[in-house]
């Protein structure tokens, strides 16, 4: 089969928007986390997205040591792609969310395409109580916080990933982050080809409606023409519903427990690996294989495995 019906199945394994009360099954732990992404790309994700998380508390955390030992438990077992993220959680400086990148020189890594109030208070009254003290401190905190990425700092990061041979993964949040994708891509500061992830669903940016992907998908197609891949992630219940619209146009898909903890309606996924199983089901049934992590560095052109710092 051509790589162009390849589909590449993301697994995003812990996050930094899910608190340890929403799901028994959510990974903290770096041993977990990485337990999760072995078995995700055993199921048939090509890359894993990782967060770090205090292994004591479940608060999302940029230390650096954290992320080194999870990504080197999941390389010793698996050669998946793995793409951590530069958007870290809540409240981390612009600084701390890419130390990631110089230190540990990933083949890909998560890039925000602009700034927004990044919210998830709503959460807060789906639960009556909460496990750990910083949990709703946290969800609070989003109401009134504008997750950073100016011009500048966009010019820094893209800088930071180009020096360490680090493809980004634009992460664009609302049809506005297609533009400022363009305008970095005019003025040199990002090189093609370009791979730009939909985020559906995150309050603050685009909604998940049908239409929304749509247009998402037609301000890249007309902006960059056929040169750039392209992935959805819808979140919270529209993620296979939007997943599955983006296989069929044609794009990759990201799930797992970072964007959704549910498999179908009131039952929890008790591991990622569910979710892959379940959207390599639906790709499958509808025609696209999905592609081993070799494939993927191909269709992304990834420097390699053998290139990363950890
Ligand atoms: N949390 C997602 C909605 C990142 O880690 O940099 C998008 C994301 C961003 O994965
Ligand atoms: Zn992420």
């Amino acid at each position: 089969m051509k790589n162009e019906n390849k589909i590449i199945i993301t697994c995003a394994v812990t996050g930094a928007i899910h608190t340890p009360t929403m799901s028994p099954y959510l990974p903290l732990k770096p041993e977990e986390i990485a337990e999760e992404a072995v078995k995700a790309a055993e199921a048939g994700a090509a890359i894993v997205h990782i967060h770090a998380r205090d292994p004591k508390t479940g608060i999302p955390t940029s230390d650096v040591n954290v992320f080194r030992e999870i990504l080197s438990r999941i390389k010793e077992k698996s050669d998946v792609v793995i793409c951590p993220t530069t958007g870290g959680g809540l409240g981390m400086t612009v600084e701390e969310r890419i130390r990631v990148v110089p230190e540990l020189k990933p083949e890909i890594a998560s890039f925000n395409m602009g700034s927004m109030n990044f919210a998830l208070h709503h959460l807060i009254e789906k639960y009556k109580e909460f496990k750990f003290d910083w949990e709703k401190r946290y969800l609070e905190m989003s109401r009134d916080f504008i997750f950073r990425n100016t011009f500048k700092d966009l010019e820094h990061i893209a800088k930071t990933f180009y020096e360490n041979e680090t493809k980004p993964e634009l992460e664009c949040y609302d049809v506005g982050h297609i533009y400022n994708a363009a305008y970095l891509l005019s003025t040199g500061v990002l090189k093609p080809p370009l791979h730009i992830q939909f985020v559906h669903g995150i309050l603050g940016g685009i909604g998940t409606h049908l239409e929304d992907l749509m247009h998402m998908k037609r301000t890249a197609d007309r902006l960059f023409g056929g040169n750039f891949t392209w992935s959805v992630i819808g979140a919270g219940r529209f993620e296979f519903g939007l997943c599955t619209a983006g296989l069929i146009l044609g794009g990759h898909v990201r799930v797992g427990m970072e964007d959704n903890l549910y498999l179908g309606k009131g039952r929890l996924a008790k591991s990622n690996a569910e979710m892959v199983e379940k959207m390599v089901r639906i790709a499958r049934e509808l025609g696209r294989e999905p592609a081993t992590p070799d494939e993927a560095r191909k269709i992304l052109g990834l420097k390699g495995k053998d290139k990363v710092n950890f």
